[in-house]
């Protein structure tokens, strides 16, 4: 996936709009929360923002309180799947792993992770 994408052709933002079709677990007026289709942990979650930011450093400069709501969300799904227990993650850059160029936060959960930390 290309990073110059635009908010035209992104796929987050057709899955915020329901262009296309995902599994959804949690939506409010300023994000939208879906299970990530290739889970990395029992409970894989995709935390994203309706707003087109490219990366979490985007969010964190343009809207602060935006991340503090991201962060909430995922605290709230953690409370729910696993002890409020929760890895959050921010792949920022291709280098670091990012494949997609909309903001989002893998919240992995669900399970003891202690074994598999970084
Ligand atoms: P990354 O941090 O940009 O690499 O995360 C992108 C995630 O989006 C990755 O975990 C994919 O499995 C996930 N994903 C998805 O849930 N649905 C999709 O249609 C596509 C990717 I493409």
């Amino acid at each position: 996936m290309s990073e110059d994408q635009g908010s035209d052709t992104c796929l987050f933002c057709k899955i915020i709009d329901g262009q296309v079709p995902s599994s959804k677990v949690f939506e409010d007026e300023a994000v939208y929360a879906f299970n990530d289709i290739e889970p990395k942990a029992k409970v894989h979650v995709l935390v994203v923002p309706k707003h087109h930011y490219r990366n979490v450093d985007e969010v964190a400069k343009a809207d602060p309180e935006l991340l503090a709501h991201m962060v909430d969300v995922s605290q709230k799904i953690a409370d729910e799947a696993y002890l409020g227990q929760f890895r959050l993650v921010f792949n920022t850059g291709e280098q670091a792993g990012q494949t997609v160029f909309h903001a989002h936060a893998h919240v992995l959960t669900g399970e003891d992770l202690s074994a598999s930390h970084t």
